[in-house]
Parts: structure tokens; sequence; C-alpha cells
């Protein structure tokens, strides 16, 4: 029976599928869901200083390939997610979580990542540098002086695992220059792809979300070959030690596999999470094995990173 076990900074995972953050991950109830599924881990709900309420409704919509959310980072707060892991670790102390977060401004980002350095959290942290949907506020990895600018200061105090969220990238000079920033630093993952930010989707003669006039982030079907892109070309650039976490546009173990193929050591499922509720993972996971059985592999270590190219 081929395994589907991972490792993310030296923690292990029973299995490479979890949810991608921002679905089914908001309350503990959802939280409590995907940690009894067969999903390896989970991640909290990106969080700020305090809890937010977030953009006016309707702002998430499936939609027949895919989905479209401007949700505006509703949260609970960091307490009420760092509560609970803390809680969860002494209940687990063999399993490790995944706690997303991101300020409204440097400076919050900072009180944050302090309060996670200075508190008994164990787990991996993941900060957001790609939330597409707070108005007025760019996704901060678009804009590689910031981001540099964030990570050096980070890393002059964290000292827990760390790894970053981030949005799509378009063009190879982007790919290059952001990984050239990247490798400066001691991150554990980069985590690609947050949705692709700003798209429309029309129904009859009306968009779908309310916020920001119908433009939101887009996940699903329509992404997976951006979302493959993005793996691999952090793969190819990224220094070993950086693993990659793949997200975007996975439906089946097809999907998965690909993202393994493309770079991956971890797998994550956001809008088929969303549409199909956390059977979603039972049904990927087993589709995945159909195929490592197929191909003869027996562990995710047989294809990583192995994609093929067309020589000459
Ligand atoms: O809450 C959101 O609107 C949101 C966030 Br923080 C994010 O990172 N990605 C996204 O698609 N939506």
């Amino acid at each position: 029976m081929p395994s589907t076990k991972t490792q993310i900074a030296g923690f292990p995972f029973e299995n490479c599928l979890m949810n991608a953050a921002g679905v089914a991950c908001m309350t503990i109830a959802e939280l409590e869901e995907v940690r009894l599924s067969q999903a390896g881990t989970f991640v909290t709900k990106t969080a700020t200083l305090e809890a937010r309420a977030g953009n006016p409704e309707p702002r998430y919509q499936d939609v027949p390939l895919g989905s479209i959310n401007s949700m505006g980072l509703p949260n609970q707060g960091l307490d009420y997610y760092l509560d609970y892991l803390l809680e969860l670790q002494e209940k687990e102390p063999n399993q490790t979580f995944f706690l997303s977060l991101v300020g409204l401004s440097q400076e919050e980002t900072h009180r944050l990542l302090k309060q996670v350095e200075e508190s008994e959290f164990k787990g991996l942290t993941e900060l957001n540098l790609s939330c597409p949907n707070v108005p007025g506020k760019p996704q901060i990895a678009y804009d590689f002086e910031t981001t540099e600018t964030i990570l050096k200061e980070v890393f002059s105090y964290f000292t827990k695992p760390l790894g970053i969220k981030l949005p799509p990238y378009f063009d190879m000079v982007h790919f290059d220059q952001a990984a050239a920033i990247f490798n400066q630093f001691p991150l554990a993952f980069v985590n690609c792809v947050n949705s692709i930010g700003n798209g429309l989707y029309i129904e009859d003669e009306s968009v779908v979300i309310r916020p920001k006039n119908g433009f939101g982030g887009i996940g699903g079907e329509y992404i997976k070959p951006t979302a493959l892109a993005n793996v691999h070309a952090f793969y190819q650039r990224l220094k070993p030690e950086i693993q990659i976490i793949g997200t975007g546009g996975v439906l089946t173990g097809r999907d998965a596999f690909e993202h393994i193929l493309c770079g991956a050591s971890m797998v994550q499922v956001g809008t088929t999470l969303h549409k199909e509720g956390v059977a979603a993972f039972e049904r990927i996971t087993a589709e995945l094995k159909v195929i490592m059985a197929e191909k003869g592999y027996e562990s995710l270590d047989d294809f990583r990173g192995k994609l093929q190219y067309i020589e000459g």
C-alpha cells in the first residue's frame, strides 16, 4: 500500500493533504472537523490581532469551475486560535498544526509574530503575504521591497519555524526576483498559491459577490496551471531547506499528484473542501494512492519534483 506520509520542517504528517487557509478553519468546530478527518493536519484562518467581521455578504460564491471570494479577512483574532492550539498541543503532543496570521500594518504583523514567539506554541506559523481582499491594502508579496523589509525584521526576533503564503506570480523575472529574496532567509516553507486576486464572475448581468463591486480571489479548477507553475518555479529556484506547499486547483488525486511532481511536500485543498466537505480528504487520498500504486511509487519521495521535460 503506498504511503502519503510527509514532513515539513522535520515535523511528520500521516497524510500530505490538509485544508487551505480560509476554508473550514474559522471556528474551533470547523478545525476539529478537519483534524478528525483524513487530513494530515490543519491550518487556521489567517488571524489579525483583533477579531474582524470581514466584508459584507454575499462574499463567497462557488461557481462551476471554482470559486470567487472577497471575505475581507474575517477571523476570531489571534488569541482565539493560539489558545486553542496551545490546548491542543497538550492533548495531542505528537501532532503539529499550522497557525496563519498577518497584521493590517507591518507593526501589527510584528506584534502578532512576537506574541507567537513568546508563547508556548510549538507548531508551524504561516505569514500570509497575499490576502487580496482588504480594500485599500495591496497584496504584500507583490511589493518585493516591502516583502524583503518585513522578512528581515521578522527574522531578527522570530526563531520558530515560519513559512509564507504567496500570491501567484506570472512572469519568470518575478519568480527570479522573489526567489532571490526568499533564499536570504531561514524560511521553513513557501505556500504557492493564494487565490488569483481580483477576478470577476458574472451571472446574467450581475456580479455574484457584494464587496468591491464583485471583484474577488479566484480558486478551484481555473487556477491549477498557475498554481503548478508557481510550485515548480519555486522548487527550481529555492534552496532545498525551503520546502514547498502546493495549493490551487486540487479536485482529484491526479491534481495532488501533479503538485507533488512539481515539488510540493504538502498539498492543500480549498475550493473543493468548501464544495464537498471533509470527505474530500478521504477521496483524494484514495485517488492519489491508486495513481502511486499503478506507477509503482511507495512514497512521495519516489516522485516529488521529478517533473519530466521534453528534451531538445
Ligand atoms: O479573507 C479573505 O478575503 C482572503 C484571504 Br485573508 C486570503 O488570503 N485569500 C483569499 O482568497 N481571501
